[in-house]
């Protein structure tokens, strides 16, 4: 699984990666509404790029606790021109942030290399759509829907659970003809997850290697980290990045996070050590 090609693009996860964040929705929490046209949001891509990001997710519809659901039509019109724009502009893989399927066929034909899917792929006709489209997927666990995930979530063994709801969308996806090494897991900071669940799977996170695709996590400036520290979204850095160390020493490959290049310096250090490249 070392090499995933995104649409055309190398993706080398042979070491630990920064995905960067770019959100082109009104809402979203940390920097909502800062990246409202197509200048500004290909700029802070370009930025990302050069601050070491090895592949940057594209996202138009917030899925923030609370947030509305928006109409295929709406995320497309905000993805798709930003998608286009960065294709041109860029060499990295580009990944969309999408549950629908459709936004999904049109993202890829615009030129995205990756689905991210915090619904993974569990949409009617998502799996399918995934498949014909032959990029790598990243199906990620949430419990409920982000309108009401934090109203009570429960759990009696939150790490096996998680688990157990990976291994069977691995299997759906392999079904549907999507190959395992096309796959990467994660198990969804934040979404229907109380301080205690995140809490619990950041220090099993090692035991989600054994499923046999790669793992995702992203946990920038996510609430939890806020719990910890008493600190607002913007304020969240240190917090983020001693996450996400802590996240690739037990085994994640790609960190999708916000502050790309300090991750990626503090990134640099752990793959030092972990002997990867040297
Ligand atoms: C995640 C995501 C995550 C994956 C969001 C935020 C909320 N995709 N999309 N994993 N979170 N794969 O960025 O805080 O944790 S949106």
């Amino acid at each position: 699984m070392t090499m995933l090609n995104c649409n055309g693009r190398p993706l080398d996860l042979s070491v630990p990666v920064v995905m960067g964040i770019l959100n082109v929705t009104p809402d979203s929490f940390s920097d909502g509404g800062r990246y409202i046209d197509l200048d500004t949001a290909t700029a802070a891509a370009r930025r990302m790029a050069e601050d070491g990001a090895a592949i940057i997710d594209i996202g138009g519809e917030s899925t923030r606790p609370g947030a509305e659901p928006v109409s295929a039509q709406e995320e497309m019109d905000r993805v798709l021109p930003v998608i286009e724009a960065l294709r041109e502009q860029l060499e990295l893989p580009l990944s969309i942030d999408t549950s629908k399927p459709e936004v999904m066929t049109e993202a890829v034909r615009a030129g995205a290399g990756m689905i991210n899917d915090v619904n993974a792929l569990r949409a009617p006709g998502a799996v399918e759509a995934a498949s014909a489209l032959s990029v790598p997927v990243c199906l990620m666990h949430m419990q409920g829907e982000p309108r009401t995930m934090q109203q009570a979530p429960r759990y009696t063994d939150v790490v096996a659970e998680v688990k157990a709801f990976l291994r069977q969308r691995i299997r759906q996806c392999e079904a549907a003809g999507i190959p395992r090494q096309h796959i990467l897991v994660d198990p969804g900071f934040g979404f229907g997850k109380t301080l205690e669940h995140n809490l619990a799977l950041l220090r099993g996170l090692s035991g989600f290697c054994d499923l046999g695709a790669g793992v995702l996590v992203g946990l920038s400036r996510k609430s939890m980290l806020g719990m910890l520290t008493g600190r607002e979204a913007h304020e969240r850095l240190a917090a983020s990045i001693a996450a996400a160390v802590l996240a690739v020493e037990r085994g994640a490959v790609v960190v999708r996070v916000h502050d790309v290049a300090e991750t990626a310096d503090a990134l640099a250090v752990v793959n030092a050590l972990t002997g990867n490249q040297l």
